[in-house]
């Protein structure tokens, strides 16, 4: 994709048209023109309120998701990511499989946006965080990323959030432990959701139980709230833990430390990509064959081999790439 036919004022004014097309680079752009298109956005990006929420496959995550963001449409325009660990590309897809939040998506104040994991090396927390960036500039002021709670990837990408929702339903009982190694040290607030249904009692002192045995985050205790996202209930209560968590976290500076540990990922991930890309695009394909070939014959030892081909491919200097180079690459 040509970054030039990208409407940088369009994403800023929250074009959907403009909003969706960086999305799309996003996902699937290569790591020089994603740099690009966040040189001109990541300025006017990070003053959004960012809200994780995972737990195990059918939780009720985006019906809890759902009701959150028609609170929070009354004030500010939502931006919902329901990342998907599990479905193939989604190439740029409305609405995933995953998220079932056809009361929203006609609303012209919210965003609704499934990305994929699978075929990411290293997960996609990067991309994520892109995602959120893109959004935060195109003027949403409320992020909510949903993520099924099942492997590291996921943790990672809910790190980058301001506030984390862990929901489990009753009765999960063996669930909760399995989970627990995962995502139940990540939870600044719990939500049984489904308690119109039986055995909350028993799932919360499951959660207690187990909270008893983890380290509190910078003092706080994580609340453990429960609702019926179908009906609603329970959701006001939520709200203003979710509030009280997002003011406690920015008085003590809990906020930004996570900012702070999110960006640091992100800017490891980003320099591996492309420190990889550099040097695979400028080390011939002639050279690593000889050296291949010399490497049998010992005709070359493998500390020489590996240092003289990393000097040949990191050669040039690593400077940002710049337009300069894209017209450049699309001329050749
Ligand atoms: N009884 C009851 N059903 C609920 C509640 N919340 C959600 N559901 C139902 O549970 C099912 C799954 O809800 P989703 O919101 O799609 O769950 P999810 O966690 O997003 O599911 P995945 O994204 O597929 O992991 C739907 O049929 C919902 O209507 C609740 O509080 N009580
Ligand atoms: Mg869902």
């Amino acid at each position: 994709m040509d970054n030039s036919v990208l409407d940088i004022s369009g994403i800023r004014n929250g074009d959907i048209r403009a909003v969706s097309g960086a999305l799309s680079l996003v996902e699937s752009g290569s790591p020089g023109q994603i740099l690009e298109l966040l040189q001109s956005l990541h300025p006017f990006s990070g003053k959004s309120r960012v809200l994780g929420v995972t737990g195990s496959p059918g939780a009720g995550k985006s019906t809890l998701v759902e009701q959150l963001a028609r609170r929070y449409i009354c004030s500010e325009k939502v931006g919902i990511l329901a990342v998907d660990p599990t479905s193939p590309f989604s190439g740029g897809a409305f609405l995933g499989d995953r998220v079932r939040m056809q009361g929203l998506s006609t609303d012209p104040r919210i965003y609704i946006r499934s990305m994929a994991t699978r075929g990411h090396v290293g997960g996609l927390a990067p991309s994520v965080i892109d995602a959120l960036t893109v959004l935060s500039a195109a003027g949403y002021a409320s992020l909510l990323v949903e993520t099924v709670g099942a492997g590291q990837d996921e943790v990672d990408i809910i790190r980058a959030a301001g506030v984390t929702l862990v929901v489990l339903v009753p009765g999960m009982g063996d669930d909760i432990q399995a989970i627990k190694a995962g995502i139940m040290e990540i939870g600044d607030i719990f939500v049984i959701n489904k308690s119109d249904r039986e055995g909350v009692e028993q799932t919360r002192r499951e959660i207690e139980a187990l909270l008893s045995l983890a380290d509190v985050t910078a003092g706080w205790t994580p609340p453990i709230v429960e609702t019926v996202a179908t009906t609603g209930e329970g959701i006001d209560e939520l709200v203003s833990a979710i509030d009280d968590c997002r003011s406690y976290f920015l008085s003590i500076g809990e906020a930004r430390k996570r900012e702070f540990s999110a960006h640091r990922e992100w800017l490891e991930r980003r320099l591996s990509e492309e420190i990889m890309d550099r040097f695979w695009r400028q080390l011939e394909p002639a050279h690593l064959q000889e050296t291949v070939r010399r490497l049998v014959d010992r005709r070359v030892d493998p500390l020489t081999a590996v240092r003289s081909l990393l000097e040949r491919g990191l050669s040039k200097p690593l400077v940002g790439t710049s337009k300069l180079e894209l017209e450049n690459e699309k001329q050749t």
